[in-house]
């Protein structure tokens, strides 16, 4: 299917049985690793330029084990996710040193699902190019849903309940679900796009903080489960306050109480355990027009921010805190911007948009598409997560 194009080969045996032995192991080693029925690879020339030829394998090697990766893991390959008929759109990626590799999956509606990588060396229509193809076979499973919760925020006015269309963890708005000071106002960001907008601080601060809180908080005190210290954090906003910028720490009280220094778009939640070690934080972040800091905080000792990333912000901006081992790192835009610093003890994600106490760090701007994630997303995931909902905010109003 995909032969070797390149046209000067001089074939040698010895060679030959080596690379024919590169290829047997590596399938058997995807076979063993992702119990693929059916490996195949091309028809092979050998020439003196062997290694050409272990560029373009590298690239279909790499290219097949991301296809893997991506659907059978993360469920979301060239477009497709889930059980159903697809045809994925094919994706070409240059790595920069002369090979490329194309990557093509398709499924029927059984679930059987076909995936090709095609390596490259010398792309872009050299007539010396050599190419190498991996493709694979297999049933294609389940995968556990790693978006744990996901807020929409589409209900529009009148809703007392922001839904979790993924995990069922509503929140509600203000302090019950009558219509009172505390809550936050609906708004459209585009069509029948919504949004929460915040009204941050007012004369009455201590008793106007408008907010959205879940029941359910991600410590392991309710009946979500506890997810602590590899999460991924990602939403919409577009602040309409700065926040004070301070220096990065890992432990104590910053600045004191003074909460109020902060604008928090998400609320870290209470750990409730105190001083004890070891001691399980809330993450928080606090978005301004000048900046983002995360935030972590338990119920009595420590309130501090181990990554404080400052820039200019005032439009509708995508921002995604991936915690990864304990280390949070702040994507902007799809863009890796800033990696914090890695304090101890157990952080979990938030449950709750802006601020209901008083000298808290209330939010003031518009909040859209809270999600959270059980699992620390790579570059391309957060990429994904932007590029998927980048259009109806773009140019939009808050
Ligand atoms: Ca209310
Ligand atoms: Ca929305």
């Amino acid at each position: 299917m995909y032969a070797d194009l390149h046209p000067y080969g001089k074939r040698s045996e010895r060679e030959g049985m080596t690379l024919l032995l590169v290829v047997v192991l590596l399938a058997a080693f995807l076979s063993i690793a992702a119990g693929i029925f059916q490996i195949a690879f091309t028809e092979y020339r050998l020439s003196g330029e062997l290694s050409d030829s272990f560029r373009a394998l590298y690239a279909a090697d790499e290219g097949i084990e991301r296809l893997f990766f991506y659907d059978r893991v993360l469920d979301s390959a060239l477009g497709c996710s889930g059980l159903g008929a697809c045809t994925g759109i094919p994706e070409t990626i240059f790595f920069g040193n002369g090979a490329c590799m194309k990557l093509e999956l398709s499924r029927d509606a059984t679930a059987q699902t076909v995936v090709t990588a095609v390596g490259e060396f010398r792309c872009g229509g050299s007539p010396i190019a050599v190419r190498r193809a991996l493709w694979a076979t297999y049933q294609k499973e389940a995968v556990a849903d790693q978006l744990i919760a996901l807020w929409p925020l589409d209900e529009g006015g009148g809703a007392q309940t922001a839904v979790d269309v993924r995990g069922g963890n509503n929140m509600v708005l203000g302090d019950t679900t009558a219509a009172e000071a505390t809550d936050p106002a609906w708004t459209t960001v585009s069509g029948t796009d919504g949004a929460l907008k915040f009204n941050g601080s007012t004369i009455l601060k201590s008793l106007m903080n408008d907010f959205a809180q879940a029941p359910n908080d991600y410590s392991g005190t309710g009946p979500t489960p506890a997810i602590f210290d590899n999460f991924t954090i990602a939403f919409w906003v577009y602040p309409l306050e700065n926040r004070t910028s301070t220096a990065e720490l890992t432990s104590g009280l910053a600045f004191g109480w003074n909460l109020n220094l902060q604008s928090f778009a998400l609320f870290p939640s209470d750990g409730g355990t105190g001083c004890i070690s070891p001691s399980r934080k809330g993450a928080g972040v606090s978005v301004g027009q000048n900046g983002v800091s995360v935030f972590e905080r338990d119920s009595t000792c420590a309130v501090y921010p181990p990554l404080v990333y400052n820039t200019t912000i005032n439009s509708w901006t995508h921002i995604a805190v991936v915690y990864q081992s304990r280390t949070p790192m702040l994507y902007i835009n799809g863009v890796l911007e800033r990696t914090g610093l890695t304090p101890t003890g157990q952080v979990f994600p938030p449950r709750q948009l802006g601020d209901n106490g008083p000298n808290y760090g209330d939010f003031k701007g518009c909040i859209d598409d809270v999600r959270i994630y059980d699992q620390s997303l790579d570059a391309a995931m957060i990429l994904d997560d932007y590029n998927a909902t980048q259009a109806v905010h773009a140019g939009a109003s808050c």
